[in-house]
């Protein structure tokens, strides 16, 4: 069985890739729920909402969020009434709020949620968020101070300058139980670190007690995709962010960000030549322009994951 960790669009791809190669009882994606936030009155989770609509084939190609063929009657009539549209929220998109925030009221978890609507949605695969207790990121910006992570990411789109990432929250969730499975599970073959932006959507992950030591302790291999390829994101403030953080913006900073956790390591062929003491360097196409990209990336992840072999 395959655990893969996964923020927004570069992990919900690379996730993608794995649905396409791995059977449903196989595979499990975690998914960062940093970026949740409580908005028009509604509980969002982005990534989750980003994962699931990319593994149904629903997603937005172009913006990587929110579905294919939406709509904006709703945010066109909130605008109206002088509400709040700077996070635009679609029709069809609105119905997975509305939806998930029924259940939440109801007294559901945020898993048996996510697990419902991932199953609606034609979802054969295991979507679950990486804790059921809240544990929203908070961004420490030189130039507004403390925000909340969507106000940084989107109503400021992502310009001011990131000193520190706030995970207290994350710092005393629990895993999900689907995650604190995988991670126990004898069963676990290797953990995939998506190529999602390292700081802002796969820290919060390992941030959660009890994860980086699990990860240590398990014969199962690491192995991370670059979110850089040649100092540059695909898509996102990931390059900035790294910097602003003191990383270096590229195959190495990101490799560097994950401490020693790592046995493997996939770099796109533009980065070729990288080398890294202990861990095992691959080059291939990490461009996911569509599903079969994917799912070729994929397979170079489980191989390089099978090189490295059980600790
Ligand atoms: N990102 C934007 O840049 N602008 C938006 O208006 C926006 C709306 C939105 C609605 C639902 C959703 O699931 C994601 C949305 N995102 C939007 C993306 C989201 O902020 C990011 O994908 C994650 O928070 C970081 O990966």
């Amino acid at each position: 069985m395959i655990l893969a960790l996964a923020g927004g669009v570069g992990g919900a791809r690379l996730a993608r890739g794995l649905a396409r190669i791995l059977p449903p009882e196989e595979l499990v994606v975690v998914v960062n729920t940093g970026d949740d936030f409580e908005h028009c009155g509604l509980h969002i989770s982005p990534d989750l909402d980003t994962v699931t609509y990319t593994l149904a084939g629903r997603e937005n190609p172009d913006a990587g969020w929110g579905l294919a063929g939406e709509t904006w009657r709703a945010m066109a009539a909130l605008e109206e009434l002088g509400g709040e549209t700077w996070f635009r929220l679609g029709d069809r998109d609105l119905a997975t709020h509305l939806e998930r925030t029924r259940r939440l009221r109801a007294g559901e978890a945020l898993s048996a949620a996510a697990a419902a609507i991932a199953r609606r949605l034609g979802v054969a695969h295991a979507v679950a968020p990486m804790s059921d207790d809240p544990a929203p990121t908070l961004v420490d910006t030189r130039e507004e101070g403390r925000l909340a992570f969507q106000d940084y990411f989107v109503r400021l789109g992502a310009r001011p300058t990131v000193e520190a990432l706030v995970l207290d929250s994350a710092e005393r969730a629990r895993p999900s139980p689907a995650f604190a499975a995988a991670l126990a599970s004898p069963a676990l073959e290797a953990v995939v670190v998506c190529p999602s932006n390292p700081p802002l959507s796969i820290q919060p992950i390992l941030s959660i007690p009890g994860v980086r030591g699990a990860l240590r302790r398990s014969p199962a291999p690491v192995v991370a995709v670059s979110p850089l390829i040649a100092g540059k994101a695909v898509k996102g403030p990931t390059a900035a962010v790294m910097r602003s953080l003191g990383h270096e913006a590229s195959a190495r900073g990101a490799a560097g960000f994950y401490g020693g956790l790592l046995d493997a390591f996939v770099i796109d062929r533009a980065d070729a030549g990288l080398r890294l003491p202990g861990v095992a360097v691959t080059a291939a196409d990490t461009i996911m322009r569509d599903a079969d990209a994917s799912a070729r990336l994929a397979e170079a992840v489980l191989r390089a994951a099978r090189g490295a072999g059980a600790r």
